[in-house]
C-alpha cells in the first residue's frame, strides 16, 4: 500500500503501474547545488532529457508536509527561487518537515528514500556526498553513505567531488557491502575531473550490463548501488584549478567555523564561486549526461 504521506504524480504512477522506466531526481541540487535561475532551467533540461531516452522523470522534494514523487514547473521553480533558504532534507530531516508541515530539498539520502517508497529503482543526480576530508576528526560522513547501504535504489552520479576524502569514502561504501559500478571506465570519477586513481568495483560497458548487477543485488535482497559516470571529456575541468579551489574552499569552511549540514552546500557555493563560470557549466553538461544513463538503465531493467 502506498506510503500516507507520499504523493506520485499521475504520470509517475501511470508509468509505475504499467512497469514503464521512471527516473528519481533530487533536489538539493536544485535548491543548494547551483545559483537561481539556472538551476530551474537545469532540473527541467535534465526531465527532458530523461524523457528523451525513453524514461519518465520524478523529480523529488517534501512540499508543505507531503512527500512528492514528480513536481510541476511551478513547484520546481518555487524551489530554485528559494535556494539555500529552502530546507535541506536527509534521512534524518524527513520526520520533522513531515510533522510540522514543512517543506525540504531531498538530497542523495532523502531522495532515495522517497523514490523507494514510490516503487522507483533509479535515480540521477550530480555528485554524491561522502567521507569529508578530516573525517577522522570531525567524524562527517553525509547520510547518503549509509543510506546506499539500507535503501535499493541506484544512484547515477559523476563520483563525489574532491572537496571529500575520495579513498575514505569507497572504504565506508566497501564496508557497507555498496557495489561501485564505473561506466566505461575502470576508475572512480572525481565529479570535474573523469579519473581520481581509485579503482571501482566493476567496469560496465552497457546500461544492460548495469542493469543485470542491479537485478542480481536486489534478487538477493540487498540495497543501493553507485553507478559512476564520468563526465564528458570536453567538459572536465584541468584538476590544478579544481585542487586550488578545493583547498580554498576547505580553509575558509574551517576559518569561519561551517559545521553539519551547512558544510556541503559551504563548499558547493565556494567551489563553484572560485571556478567561475566553468565549473557551472560542467556541472550542468555532467547532470545531463547522468540523467540520460539513468534512463538507459531504468529502460533497461524493465526490458529484463
Ligand atoms: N555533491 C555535489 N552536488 C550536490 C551535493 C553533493 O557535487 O548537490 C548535495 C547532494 O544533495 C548530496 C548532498 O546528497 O549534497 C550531501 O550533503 P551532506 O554532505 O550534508 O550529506
Ligand atoms: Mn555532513
Amino acid at each position: 500500500m502506498a506510503h500516507p504521506s507520499l504523493d506520485v504524480q499521475p504520470e509517475v504512477a501511470a508509468a509505475l503501474a504499467a512497469h514503464r522506466p521512471v527516473v528519481a531526481l533530487e533536489s538539493t541540487i536544485i535548491a543548494h547545488g547551483m545559483p537561481y535561475p539556472q538551476n530551474v532551467e537545469t532540473a527541467l533540461r535534465v526531465e527532458a532529457e530523461v524523457r528523451a531516452h525513453g524514461a519518465t522523470p520524478a523529480t523529488i522534494a517534501v512540499l508543505n508536509g507531503r512527500l512528492k514523487a514528480g513536481l510541476t514547473v511551478a513547484e520546481i521553480t518555487a524551489l530554485g527561487q528559494g535556494g539555500r533558504a529552502v530546507v535541506k532534507a536527509s534521512r534524518r530531516d524527513l520526520p520533522l518537515l513531515l510533522a510540522a508541515g514543512g517543506t525540504g530539498a531531498t538530497t542523495v539520502a532523502g531522495t532515495m528514500i522517497v523514490a523507494a517508497l514510490a516503487g522507483i529503482r533509479v535515480f540521477a543526480t550530480g555528485g554524491l556526498g561522502g567521507v569529508h576530508r578530516g573525517a577522522q576528526e570531525t567524524m562527517d560522513i553525509s547520510a547518503d553513505l549509509p543510506e546506499l547501504a539500507q535503501t535499493p535504489v541506484a544512484v547515477v552520479c559523476a563520483g563525489a567531488k574532491s572537496i571529500l576524502d575520495l579513498p575514505l569514502t569507497l572504504e565506508y561504501l566497501e564496508t557497507h557491502g555498496v557495489p561501485v559500478l564505473g561506466f566505461q571506465t575502470s576508475e572512480f570519477p572525481a565529479f570535474f575531473t573523469r579519473s581520481s586513481g581509485l579503482p571501482v568495483d566493476a567496469r560496465c560497458e552497457t546500461a544492460a550490463e548495469v542493469a543485470a548487477i542491479l537485478r542480481a543485488r536486489w534478487a538477493l535482497g540487498h540495497a543501493g548501488v553507485v553507478v559512476a559516470n564520468p563526465i564528458p571529456t570536453a567538459l572536465a575541468l584541468p584538476q590544478d584549478a579544481i585542487d586550488a579551489a578545493t583547498d580554498q574552499a576547505l580553509r575558509e569552511a574551517r576559518a569561519q567555523g561551517i559545521v553539519g549540514k551547512a558544510v556541503t552546500p559551504f563548499l558547493l557555493a565556494r567551489v563553484n564561486q572560485l571556478t567561475g563560470g566553468d565549473s557551472l557549466a560542467a556541472n550542468i553538461g555532467l547532470v545531463l549526461h547522468n540523467a540520460a544513463l539513468a534512463a538507459a538503465v531504468a529502460v533497461a531493467l524493465e526490458a529484463g
